[in-house]
């Protein structure tokens, strides 16, 4: 097979998944920054005042997959989440990055994302 340019080896995006649709706009979010392949927009469910949610455009089912891909767009996606810090006034004081990454670990959307975390202190382990 070929590489797509979506990118997950079909060419059309993965029907009924929300962060598909919202990166097609087909679902509004509060977008914080577009990129070409990445897009920001805030957790519906903040759990810092800062929490940003950091996706590719295309359809990758988790971060191994995303790495996997190793066409740049893991670090097009890392560069976005510092560049939404930097905007977001948390990259002096610290933030934190992170995906979640299978059902135990607590995904619950199973379309990659990094969370952008700041805004408070954060406690370590994160439990
Ligand atoms: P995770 O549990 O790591 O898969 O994170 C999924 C996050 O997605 C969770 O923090 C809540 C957020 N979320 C779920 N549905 C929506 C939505 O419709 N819009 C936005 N903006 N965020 C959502």
């Amino acid at each position: 097979s070929t590489a797509s340019p979506i990118g997950n080896g079909y060419a059309f995006a993965v029907t009924d998944c929300l962060f598909c649709k919202i990166a097609a706009k087909e679902i509004p979010a509060e977008i914080v920054l577009e990129t070409g392949r990445a897009l920001a927009f805030r957790d519906i469910n903040p759990q810092a005042p800062t929490h940003v949610l950091v996706v590719p455009k295309v359809h990758y089912e988790n971060a191994a997959a995303l790495a996997a891909a190793d066409d740049g767009l893991a670090d097009d996606l890392l560069s976005a989440c510092h560049i939404v810090a930097v905007q977001e006034g948390v990259s002096e004081s610290g933030y934190r990055v992170v995906f979640n990454t299978g059902t135990g670990a607590g995904q619950t959307v199973f379309h990659v994302h990094a969370h952008v975390l700041g805004g408070r202190s954060l406690q370590w382990p994160p439990g």
